[in-house]
């Protein structure tokens, strides 16, 4: 058993949390995390705020236990999803891609546990100071919206910045990494890509194979250029992408345009042409279709027998 002061303080079972994925992590998966006892959390990502609200309470038909529901800061329809969490009083509220300042007050007095994830010490402060539980520190490693830490460097250096608990992200897909987040002086993980192949994960079958047969240096991080790089499969779509970033000729606007609607068609279609398939850099590490339970017990168990034989390295 793998004690963890996250536990105590959301009442899961296993300090793992499944990384909120847009287009992705919808009530089924998020509900089969939570089942398992991690935390699931849905994915607002850019959908509209019926969508997430229908998700909420698909979730709590499918599962009795605590559950998170993520809100993607740039999605023009974050200010309406901030304000029916309110009135939905979910468990768990993460962000991701900005600043959560503007809806903080409201959520914690709807009583629910806010946990930011965060790219850096500075602004893992600022929110423990509005009053975040919690925060998930998340290295350029991960899948998606990446920041320029590693999470090697990120993590203890936020673990020095604030008292609350920190979970680990961005580079972490097993019992190797889980227990070499908790050295670093993290309370638990989250984890987006290994859940990318959870069998209770509806993508598209090709976007599974995909991730099923990368390896280490299958990934690229694109649109640093637009200053929100985002890191996904080497495809047709992420490797012309990247090259149109160093094209003067094409503006901003035109290569945001490009991006508009990839991830969708990559989850939903399986379009291995045009679709964006977000991924992290451990995608070589995952190996096999799981059940959410079969994940995250593996991952408790292989971290467990690490962490007991560490003494060995003490003579
Ligand atoms: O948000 C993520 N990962 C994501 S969001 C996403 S959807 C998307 N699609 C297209 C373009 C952009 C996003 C896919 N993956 N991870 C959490 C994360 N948050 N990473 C970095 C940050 C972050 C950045 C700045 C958090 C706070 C922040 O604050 C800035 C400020 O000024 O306070």
């Amino acid at each position: 058993m793998i004690n963890s002061k996250i536990c105590d303080l959301l009442g899961i079972t296993y300090p793992i949390f499944q990384g909120a994925m847009a287009w992705i992590s919808d009530a089924q998966l998020a509900a089969a995390v939570s089942n398992a006892g991690g935390l699931g959390i849905i994915a607002g990502g850019n959908a509209p705020v019926e969508y997430v609200r229908e998700q909420i309470h698909a979730a709590r038909h499918l599962t009795d236990k605590p559950f998170g529901v993520n809100v993607m800061l740039m999605s023009p329809h974050a200010p309406a999803i901030a304000e029916m969490l309110s009135d939905e009083k979910v468990p768990v509220i993460t962000t991701g891609a900005g600043s959560p300042a503007p809806y903080m007050s409201s959520w914690l007095e709807a009583g629910s546990a806010v946990i930011p994830v965060v790219p850096s010490s500075g602004i893992a402060k600022v929110v423990e100071r509005l009053g975040a539980s919690a925060v998930v520190a998340e290295g350029g490693e991960s899948g998606g919206h990446v920041g320029d830490l590693t999470t090697m460097a990120l993590i203890p250096q936020v673990r020095d910045a604030v008292s609350i608990p920190v979970l680990a992200a961005g580079g972490i897909g097993d019992g190797r990494g889980f227990a070499a987040a908790l050295m670093l002086g993290a309370d638990g993980v989250q984890m987006g890509t290994r859940f990318l192949v959870a069998e209770e994960n509806s993508i598209h079958p090709t976007y599974k194979a995909k991730i099923l047969a990368a390896k280490d240096i299958d990934t690229i991080a694109t649109g640093k250029r637009l200053g929100h790089p985002v890191r996904s499969l080497k495809t047709t779509f992420s490797k012309s992408f990247f090259a149109k970033e160093y094209d003067s000729s094409i503006t901003d606007e035109e290569l945001e345009k490009l991006g508009e609607g990839a991830l969708r068609l990559a989850a939903h279609d399986g379009d291995e042409e045009a679709g964006c398939f977000m991924a992290g850099q451990i995608a070589g590490l995952v190996r096999a279709e799981q059940t959410a339970e079969q994940i995250i017990t593996e991952i408790i168990g292989e971290a467990e027998a690490l962490l007991r034989k560490a003494p060995s390295w003490v003579v």
